[in-house]
């Protein structure tokens, strides 16, 4: 053993020498600690949700069956969209949701399929230029709102860009390039992102009017998707429930805070989204869908 006399006081230096791989181990195990603090940070923030307040919604005009439509499964009834319409936006009060509710627009039969006209982020609101030239025009009064909550940008001519195309997950801005997204809208979306510290990317939408009808983020980084977009190499980094073959128009689903809005019918896909720790709430959209619209298209949510 170790001694040495200081002051007249014998100290031993045998226990510190001991003590040394046991303050080593503890130096280790803190530094371990502060990693995984550090890991679980990060991962907390890949979870962090975005929590909305408000939703915009519009009634479906009476002339709604003169909007654009690629489906042929049956002729839309008025009575029968407005009463789905009320559904949904009782729906959404129901969870909490302060609805900004808008009149028809008689000029404008697609117009209740509100999403399309914007894209609305915490910091900032982009007012679309919809790619359809018969729902160019939509964008304005729905500008006119979202300017006394957000601040406003534009898309610009040459640049067309359906708000049904974007699909935002935290930071991160996929935008569908589609018969209704070109690539320059995509861009120039981008730059005003990349302003608001945000990241974006594009992605080819194949079947389906627009992304958002084959991609929804349903939370906890998990997708629903079509099989088109199971294996997508843009979307590797998350976890992704698939809907089959026969029941892809359940894709379109709408995601908002602890709920998930899904369209009645598609039971299949029911059952896989059992597996989230969600509220689902099933809802008849069967008018929109003949529309070519669906739960997604009929509000603008932030
Ligand atoms: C259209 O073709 O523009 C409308 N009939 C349907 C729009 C649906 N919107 C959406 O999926 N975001």
């Amino acid at each position: 053993m170790l001694e040495f006399l200081s002051a007249g006081i014998k100290v031993s230096i045998a226990p510190l020498i001991t003590d040394i791989p046991i303050i080593a181990i503890s130096l280790l195990v803190l530094n371990r600690l502060a990693n995984f603090n550090a890991i679980l940070e990060e991962h907390e923030e890949l979870h962090m949700e975005i929590s909305f307040t408000f939703a915009i919604t519009r009634k479906p005009g009476k002339n709604f069956v003169q909007g654009l439509t690629t489906e042929n499964i049956g002729s839309p009834s008025y009575s029968l969209i407005l009463q789905q319409h009320i559904s949904y936006v009782e729906t959404l009060k129901s969870i909490g949701l302060k609805i900004i509710e808008l009149d028809s627009q008689s000029d404008y039969p697609d117009a209740h399929f509100v999403e399309d006209t914007a894209v609305v982020t915490p910091d900032i609101a982009i007012i679309a230029n919809p790619g359809a030239v018969s729902r160019q025009g939509e964008e304005e009064s729905i500008a006119e709102i979202l300017a006394q909550y957000r601040a406003i940008e534009h898309i610009q001519a040459p640049g067309t860009l359906d708000g049904g195309d974007v699909l935002m997950i935290g930071d991160h801005f996929f935008i569908g390039i589609s018969e209704r997204t070109n690539s320059e809208g995509a861009k120039q979306l981008g730059k005003i992102l990349e302003k608001y510290a945000k990241t974006w990317s594009t992605i080819q939408v194949g079947a389906g009017l627009h992304f958002k009808s084959s991609v929804n983020y349903v939370g906890k980084n998990c997708l629903l998707v079509t099989r088109d977009f199971a294996n997508h190499e843009v979307l590797t980094a998350y976890d992704k429930i698939i809907v089959n073959k026969e029941e892809e128009y359940a894709a379109n689903v709408l995601w908002i805070n602890d709920y998930l809005l899904a369209p009645k019918g598609f039971p299949d896909t029911k059952a896989k989204l059992k597996a989230l720790d969600l509220e689902i709430i099933e809802l008849d959209v069967s008018e929109m869908q003949k529309m070519d619209g669906g739960l997604t298209c009929l509000s603008i949510r932030f």
